[in-house]
């Protein structure tokens, strides 16, 4: 059962959301001794920061950037008069990696995962028709219990350093948007949606809680703000005679309104945007609205200049238009959940989502995914804190499915990414995490997680958990790139050819595939790292794809060039974007609007 709701704050005629957006109070806490020095009452210094970003890249101390370990946020907030009666909450779109929050002075409440919302009630707390002193401590560390993995190490002069076992900056802090709201004591908590379509007519099922007894309706409305449907009671179903679907790059939004009201009084209203669609996996097909989709897109990052894993509007933006112009419809929101309004914009834009879960670095290695070939023992669920890991990490699918559940984008969730699966003691965590996510999710989208290269049939033991199966594969990059490239593409058939051996009768997509490449480099004939080699490496592997009937998607990786952790393997981050961090494009952009162009939506179906 969550601890509160997770509805995206709205304001409507009985609740209220004030945007805490804009310059927050901000400083390091070296010696980690903030509350012994009082912070809570008020943060030392003048310093100020904007929020939502990631506080690593606005200073030019290096370490600063690298700084690891508590920092602290502090604002004045005003409570208005009116709001006394009423719940009243402090809402966080995601606090990384951890957080605690202050409310003049006294502790609110804590929150452990970076990319998930949390409420702070201060109800109870906070001065009305005042000012309140709303400090927030933040840490970064990275551990091996809880998600994503890593390890935090101490250097010989004592700071404390992020080695993370993936592969992106540790960016942190308030990233994303907070708000201050408002609502009755008896709200509506939550709701979920499922679907029937069944020529022109679609049933929607619907199924609301609130804290409280009092009555129940619901209202449909369409884009012209008529009313489509309707119906009383907390569970329920909606009939819609002609309804428009949500369809992939054609999305139709319909507005759910729902209310609770004792007679003629209106005590909670809430609303959320919906589309009406099924999605289904049948055989190796992935059905919306009972016809195949191929996907083609990304793995993304929410990663970009200034205010790094920051939620950026304008970026957000100029993202989309990029994958309308490159002819895409999907992606991953590698390697966690994205902020709410990426989500809300791919509803709108109808491209399709796989909701990644933030469970990346379940290997026991750093750079874990390079060693993955090197034949290295490991077996990371064996660990004696694995059940606190497991612990973790299903609570963050519960956060992600409460948060996520009634975005029509979301089609298929990502459990996790590249995990150790050669290992049976991989076996029981992979079932209680599959359990939980299909438990929970009334819609039963698709679960899967993103199998490493070394995750071949006769090493991995838990494929059989995903009903789809997805790869990240770098053959022609991590394996055999350059003039080897022909040998790259016998080894990839190879494997191709042991899973179509297994006759699973499941769909296959990419998650993962690509090639570095410097946005500055050109080289004839080509040399790995130039823009020429990663349009050779795209024409081998797109062959590849044409080849297997059983492969129903392409996701590159990465959509962008992102920032990773300084090192030999990276120059100054990961290059594999087909555009720059700037977003611009690279030559393979070209190259795969071509392709993306004219592939059909239903290829292979
Ligand atoms: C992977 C990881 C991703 C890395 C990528 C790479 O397998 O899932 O996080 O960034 O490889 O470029 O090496």
């Amino acid at each position: 059962m969550l601890e509160y709701s997770m509805l995206y704050p709205k304001a409507t005629q009985t609740r209220r959301a004030i945007s805490l957006d804009g310059m927050w109070k901000f400083c390091l806490d070296k010696e980690g001794t903030g509350e012994e020095k009082h912070f809570p009452d008020g943060i030392l210094g003048k310093d100020v920061i904007p929020v939502p970003a990631s506080f690593q890249d606005f200073y030019t101390e290096k370490e600063t950037r690298e700084f690891t370990g508590d920092v602290w946020y502090e604002k004045e907030v005003f409570v208005p008069e009116e709001w006394k009666g009423k719940k009243v909450f402090l809402r966080f779109g995601a606090a990384t990696h951890r957080a605690a929050v202050f409310v003049n002075g006294r502790k609110i409440t804590e929150h452990e995962g970076g990319f998930l919302p949390f409420l702070a009630d201060i109800t109870e707390t906070a001065c009305y028709n005042a000012f309140n002193k709303v400090v927030v401590k933040v840490n970064n560390e990275l551990t091996v219990t809880n998600i994503p993995c890593g390890e935090t190490i101490t250097l010989p002069d004592g700071r404390k350093m992020s080695k993370p076992y993936f592969d992106f900056f540790n960016y942190s802090g308030l990233q994303r948007s907070v708000y201050l709201i408002a609502v009755p004591t008896e709200y509506v908590f939550d709701f979920d949606l499922t679907y029937q379509i069944s020529g022109r007519t679609a049933e929607i099922s619907y199924d609301i809680q609130t804290t409280g007894g009092h009555d129940v309706s619901v209202s449909l409305l369409d884009e012209d703000g008529k009313e489509a449907a309707s119906a009383k009671g907390k569970h329920g179903a909606l009939e819609v005679k002609d309804a428009h679907l949500w369809q992939v790059r054609n999305a139709y939004l319909y507005r759910f309104i729902v209310r609770i009201s004792d007679g003629g009084n209106l005590i909670d209203e809430y609303e959320q945007e919906i589309g009406i669609r099924t999605v289904e996996v049948k055989g190796a097909s992935i059905l919306l609205n009972g016809s195949p989709v191929y996907l083609k897109g990304f793995g993304k990052h929410e990663d970009s200049d200034i205010v790094g894993r920051g939620f950026h509007i304008g970026v957000m933006k100029r993202d989309f238009e990029l994958m309308k112009w490159i002819g895409a419809n999907s992606f991953r929101t590698a390697h966690y959940p994205y902020s709410e309004e990426i989500y809300q914009m791919a509803d709108r834009e109808g491209f399709l989502v796989i909701d990644e879960v933030a469970a990346v670095g379940l290997f026991e290695s750093l750079m874990n995914f390079m060693e993955a070939n090197t034949g290295k023992k490991t077996a990371f669920f064996e660990k004696e804190t694995t059940p606190v890991l497991l612990k973790a990490h299903k609570k963050a699918i519960e956060e992600m499915i409460a948060r996520d559940k009634n975005h029509p984008c979301v089609i298929a969730w990502s459990l996790l990414n590249e995990p150790d699966t050669s290992n049976e003691a991989a076996v029981p965590y992979f079932k209680e995490v599959f359990g939980i996510a299909h438990e929970l999710d009334k819609q039963k989208r698709p679960r899967t997680f993103a199998l490493i290269m070394n995750s071949v049939p006769d090493v991995c033991k838990c494929y059989q958990f995903s009903d789809i199966i997805a790869l990240n594969r770098y053959y022609g990059w991590y394996v055999k790139g350059g003039y080897e490239i022909s040998e790259a593409e016998q080894l990839f058939r190879k494997e191709l050819d042991a899973w179509k051996a297994l006759n699973l009768d499941k769909p296959f997509v990419f998650t993962e595939y690509g090639a570095d490449t410097l946005g500055t480099e050109h080289k004839l004939p080509s040399v790995m790292w130039s823009q020429e080699y990663q349009d050779e490496y795209l024409k081998m592997t797109n062959e590849v794809f044409d080849s297997y009937a059983f492969i129903k998607g392409e996701q590159i990786w990465n959509f962008a060039d992102f920032q990773t952790t300084e090192g030999i393997l990276r120059v100054n981050g990961n290059k594999k974007g087909v555009f720059t961090r700037q977003r611009q494009p690279k030559d393979a952009a070209y190259l795969l609007k071509k392709r993306w162009t004219k592939l059909p939506l239903d290829y292979k179906g």
